[in-house]
């Protein structure tokens, strides 16, 4: 199949998912054209299969916002036609079903037919989406797309009660390349950040409110008053000046190693011990699942779709939002014996297989496929 994917080129999830899949895809004989204004940043490579077309919105002085759903539009339009592209898949729903959407009528009037799969991500539907100054435009572009999915079945009921949704919404988890995460072919450099005796405690995320990075630190901050500790912060965003300071306060800046934003999540993964995930919502929480294929337990808040993926007293524990002493106890629970450490590592590693990218990326090619046959 020809397949038009759009999507955030940034290191947010649904950037990611998107890309992988675009990846994967190709592998799997498909011609995949990338739609976006910039090159994704998981996409290294180009080749015969994969293609990127950038979305361009020129600066005009009239516009207090440049329209780019307006380009995105044309931008797939043109894509369609020159690259004869059968379908499009747009990650998250904001403004991208709205685009395709626009496209899609604009192509029927010269006769060309394109179906549109919307994937929803998370914040276009609980946070942004559903915000009144959106909602109309969100519901409308979902109720018009051909196919619909959530990356769990948490966003789908999230959806359901949001938005009054005419379609079906087919659940397809988020997946994970397990090669990628297989320590035996990472260069693992733990000497180089911490010493042997100290827990290396990670978190990766785009540094929002909703991540609770401050909870992180209070976390962090009770359990290295319990044994030696590091904690590796990975990700930039607003609340990173908050945090820093947070850490100044708890004189805690030396066990704190900010990487900013990384394309080697996996080389950070591997040296971990544990991964702290305590968001406010999380429609799945990819980062913990890429954290448990590097077989590092996770320790999260019980929200929206992470009980889908981290699984309570198997591959970490779960705690309800903001309980800080649950989440510190729970963390030197699984610390403060190696054995316990152990069996939570194997646990991890093995409950993130059901993610696996081979059995989850044909879910997607089905749905294109049966798309396709309803046209
Ligand atoms: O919140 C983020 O990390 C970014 C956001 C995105 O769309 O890029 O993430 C959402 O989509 C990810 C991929 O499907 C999910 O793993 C995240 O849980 C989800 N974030 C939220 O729901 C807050």
């Amino acid at each position: 199949m020809k397949i038009g994917i759009v999507c955030y080129p940034t290191f947010g999830g649904s950037g990611v998912v998107a890309t992988e899949l675009g990846l994967e895809l190709s592998k799997r004989g498909h011609e995949i054209h990338f739609i976006t204004y910039n090159q994704p940043v998981r996409l290294e490579l180009l080749s015969n299969n994969v293609h990127y077309h950038e979305v361009n919105v020129p600066e005009y002085p009239l516009f207090h916002y440049q329209p780019y759903e307006l380009a995105l539009s044309s931008k797939l339009v043109d894509m369609v036609k020159l690259h004869k592209i059968e379908i499009l898949h747009v990650h998250y729903a904001i403004p991208h079903a709205y685009a395709a959407y626009m496209a899609k009528k604009i192509l029927l009037e010269s006769g060309i037919y394109v179906p549109i799969v919307t994937t929803l991500h998370g914040t276009d539907i609980t946070l942004v989406g559903s915000h009144p100054f959106y909602k109309p435009a969100v519901t409308f572009s979902i109720n018009k797309s051909d196919a619909v999915t959530t990356v769990s079945k948490s966003l789908k009921d999230d959806t359901l009660r949001l938005f009054d949704i005419k379609n079906d919404i087919s659940v397809v988890p988020n997946f994970i390349d397990l090669d990628k995460y297989n320590h035996s072919f990472t260069d693992c450099q733990r000497a180089m950040l911490a010493k042997d005796e100290e827990k290396i405690i990670t978190h990766i995320s785009n540094l929002r409110a909703v991540k609770r990075v401050q909870d992180v630190i209070s976390i962090f901050y009770n359990i290295q008053k319990k044994m030696p500790a590091k904690l590796m912060l990975v990700g930039e965003g607003p609340e990173r000046e908050k945090i820093e300071r947070h850490c100044q306060e708890l004189g805690i800046t030396d066990k704190v190693v900010f990487f900013g934003r990384s394309n080697e999540i996996d080389k950070i993964l591997c040296f971990s011990d544990l991964f702290l995930l305590p968001s406010k919502t999380e429609s799945f929480g990819l980062a913990a699942l890429e954290a448990m294929a590097s077989g590092v337990p996770v320790i999260s808040s019980n929200t929206g779709g992470i009980p889908e993926v981290n699984i309570h007293g198997v591959s970490g524990y779960l705690s309800n939002v903001g309980d800080v002493e649950d989440m510190t106890k729970n963390a030197l629970y699984i610390l403060s014996d190696e054995e316990h450490l152990k069996q939570f590592k194997d646990n991890a590693r093995k409950e993130s297989l059901k993610f696996d990218l081979h059995k989850i990326v044909p879910q997607y090619e089905a749905i294109y496929e049966d798309t396709l046959a309803k046209c």
